[in-house]
């Protein structure tokens, strides 16, 4: 039998109030199975202030800690200076923000924190829309979605613009270490993790965070769809150390685009010629992803 290589400690706890398959909920267990009880979370408004801490309670067995929305990356500066001025030098300090608080409101914050070389890691949880407040687009947001904010109607077809390359502007600020990481996929998940723990230095996460609501489909799909990002290469796993590209999961032969597209309603809308210049799109991005890796 294969040895579990997921380690038992559990530091999210039953009794948050996330929605049934919450793959954000996923993202934040998998995250502190990896980094262990001596751990402090600052989180920015987003679904995760509320199923964490609902008043008085909380779901974590780590300190977490509520920052304003654009501000996880200085936050995470903030207590790392703090933390060292306490002399807690084995704590992590990590931030844990959506893809609305990262990929835009944030990205300053987050801009300085990696430039200022801040000993800490920066998670950015990825369900593609800003999904506390209902669904509204994001920069994060993949092109042909339905969201509230891009509606499939008479004058539109869904998210007009293509999702922002959250990994490419973090890769320009040369950190120490980033990788993509996938709830589907938790060894691969666990594994990144535990390495970017031993390494100092401004690190990244960027964690596909499928959501039944947001991305219309049937709770008990989460794993499903989320699988099926990756086997399509829609969402590659891949890691960056000192510059190299690492592909963590390759197939000989992906699946079809057309198939993580259908699982979902709120691509339900798109036609078949919109689908094949979907695939095309994706398959140029995944030639590039090979041709970073080749560089190394
Ligand atoms: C400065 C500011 N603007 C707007 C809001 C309202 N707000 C709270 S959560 C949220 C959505 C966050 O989206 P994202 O970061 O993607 O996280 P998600 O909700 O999807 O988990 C917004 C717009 C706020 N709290 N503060
Ligand atoms: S809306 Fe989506 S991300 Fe937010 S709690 Fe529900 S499933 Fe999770
Ligand atoms: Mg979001």
């Amino acid at each position: 039998m294969a040895r579990l290589t997921i380690p038992a400690i559990e530091l999210m706890k039953s009794g948050h109030s996330a929605c049934p398959g919450c793959g954000a909920t996923l993202v934040m267990r998998y995250l502190l199975k990896g980094l262990g009880p001596n751990t402090i979370v600052t989180v920015p408004a987003c679904c995760w202030t509320v199923i964490g801490t609902p008043f008085p309670t909380t779901a974590l067995d780590v300190p977490m800690l509520d920052c304003a929305f654009e501000a996880t990356g200085a936050s995470i500066s903030g207590l790392r200076a703090a933390a060292d001025m306490l002399g807690l030098k084995d704590v992590t300090i990590v931030g844990f923000a959506g893809d609305g608080g990262t990929a835009d409101i944030g990205l300053q914050a987050l801009s300085g924190m990696l430039e200022r070389r801040t000993d800490g890691i920066y998670v950015m949880y990825d369900n593609e829309a800003y999904m506390n407040t209902g669904v509204q687009r994001s920069g994060a947001t993949p092109e042909g979605a339905w969201t509230t904010t891009t509606p499939v109607d008479a004058d539109s077809r869904g998210k007009a613009e293509p999702k922002k390359d959250i990994m490419a502007i973090v890769a320009a600020h040369r950190p120490a270490y980033a990788a993509t990481v996938n709830v589907a996929f938790p060894e691969d998940f666990v594994k990144k993790v535990e390495k970017m723990r031993a390494i100092r230095g401004p690190r990244f996460l960027h964690a596909l965070a499928p959501c039944p609501p947001g991305w219309r489909y049937s709770s008990e799909k989460t794993i499903e769809v989320g699988r099926l990002a990756t086997d399509t290469n829609v969402f590659p796993l891949y890691e960056i150390e000192g510059g190299t590209y690492r592909i963590t999961r390759k197939l000989g032969r992906p699946k079809p685009v057309v198939e993580y597209l259908r699982a979902q309603g709120r691509f339900g809308h798109l036609n078949e010629a919109e689908i094949d210049a979907i695939q095309a799109k994706v398959d140029a991005s995944w030639k590039r992803l090979v041709a970073l890796e080749s560089l190394a």
